[in-house]
């Protein structure tokens, strides 16, 4: 009997593991932190270590977005009807019933490959909000990478600049409220109040020539008047992390980027010879320990830092989709806004013959999949998912 009782008390006393405190209910904050650390459900540190877990976005209910100044600076001319038609309605409807199918079937491949696919909420983004600085409808919840930048353990909700995307974060509180939950670090940046301030009002929109020039020179059609970033305009290399300035991401963003996480990690800026700067993912993409690829139409100004350490940059061959197809918030050069799954497999677009080659001549095994009328939204396979974990630590590669 005595026995008994002294080998129930063992066992009550056997320290258990965090996971086990977890599944009981039991987790205090710092049980939460060591829960992740032994069994992480966030943890990525850059875009090529193998992806085990990813968000991917939803085309359910997209909406064009309202048409102010900040959208006006980064569409041409020939798509503003559309935008003046349509701003706060839907996305036209049989357009996205084809997003939505191309998009379950990446989900499919990806589940394939052996990553568990997370989806945000389905959300009703024309409802009508008001703040006491503005009123709009909302957008879409089809770009995570725009949303969230996941550095390490830690998910960053990125503030965004655009009013219509004001409210966006919304539909990813479920699986970021859950990752909370299970031990990672979140953070919300300022919210900017977006004021008429936020955006140069006078920013010539409709001349092409001025607003490259302008761009050219340092001037974009957001101002410094308060922090704004989006999570795209931010490229990942373990202790090194890459942003550029672009008519999303303003400087006073960057800058808080850079006191947020520096001194772990370095925060640096890149500067590209781009007209019309929106994300860097279309522009230069990490896709491996030492491997860059880059848009030959949008040099990259200040490569040193890659150069002294060896990198090597490849130049993506020219996007091959026809004009005819509907690109209402991008440029073609979603080609090459791809996802690594691991340093020697791609998720690539099936149609981009040139783009694949690319990459096999690199010995990077291409995994084809065509989301072309998701691309119409504004996004290829990279933007259209956010790596919330994958396998490995913390390395510096400069
Ligand atoms: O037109 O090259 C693509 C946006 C990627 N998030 C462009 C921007």
């Amino acid at each position: 009997m005595l026995q008994t009782i002294c080998k129930k008390t063992v066992k009550l006393c056997r320290s258990p593991t965090a996971v086990e405190l977890f599944k009981r209910g039991l987790l205090t904050t710092s049980v939460q932190k060591q829960a992740n650390k032994d069994s992480p459900v966030v943890s990525s540190y850059n875009g090529w270590d193998p992806l085990e877990e990813v968000i991917v976005g939803r085309p359910e209910n997209a909406c064009v977005p309202y048409f102010g100044v900040e959208v006006k600076a980064i569409t041409s001319q020939d798509r503003w009807e559309f935008f003046h038609q349509r701003g706060g309605t839907s996305f036209p409807r049989e357009h996205l019933a084809k997003a939505i199918e191309q998009i379950e079937e990446f989900c499919n491949v990806l589940r394939g490959e052996g990553v568990t696919v997370r989806r945000p909420d389905v959300v009703d983004w024309s409802k009508e909000y008001e703040t006491p600085d503005f009123k709009s409808r909302g957008m879409y919840g089809a770009m995570p990478r725009d949303v969230l930048l996941v550095v390490g353990d830690e998910i960053i909700e990125a503030p965004m600049s655009w009013r219509s995307r004001f409210f966006e974060y919304r539909t990813y509180r479920k699986l970021v409220q859950e990752y909370f939950n299970k031990g990672a670090k979140w953070t919300a940046a300022p919210k900017p109040l977006m004021t008429d301030a936020l955006y140069d009002q006078e920013f010539p929109v409709d001349d092409f020539e001025k607003r490259r020039d302008l761009v050219l020179s340092g001037k974009f059609v957001t101002t410094d008047a308060e922090p704004a970033f989006e999570a795209a305009d931010f490229a990942r290399a373990g202790k090194d992390i890459f942003a550029q300035r672009s008519q999303v991401t303003n400087q006073a963003g960057i800058d808080w980027m850079k006191r947020h996480l520096e001194p772990e990690y370095r925060v640096h800026q890149l500067y590209f010879k781009d007209a019309n700067p929106v994300h860097i993912d279309a522009t230069f993409n990490l896709i491996g320990p030492g491997l860059a690829i880059s848009n030959p139409d949008r040099p990259c100004l200040n490569l040193d830092i890659f150069k002294k350490a060896g990198w090597k940059i490849v130049e993506c061959p020219h996007p091959t989709l026809s004009d005819s197809h509907p690109m209402w918030l991008s440029s073609k050069w979603l080609s090459m806004n791809v996802l690594m799954l691991d340093e020697n497999r791609v998720v690539c677009d099936a149609n981009e013959l040139p783009t694949i080659k690319m990459f096999e001549s690199l010995g990077i095994k291409t995994i084809k999949v065509d989301i072309r009328f998701a691309y119409s939204l504004g996004g290829g396979f990279h933007c259209w998912t956010c790596d919330v974990r994958r396998k490995g630590t913390l390395q510096s590669y400069f």
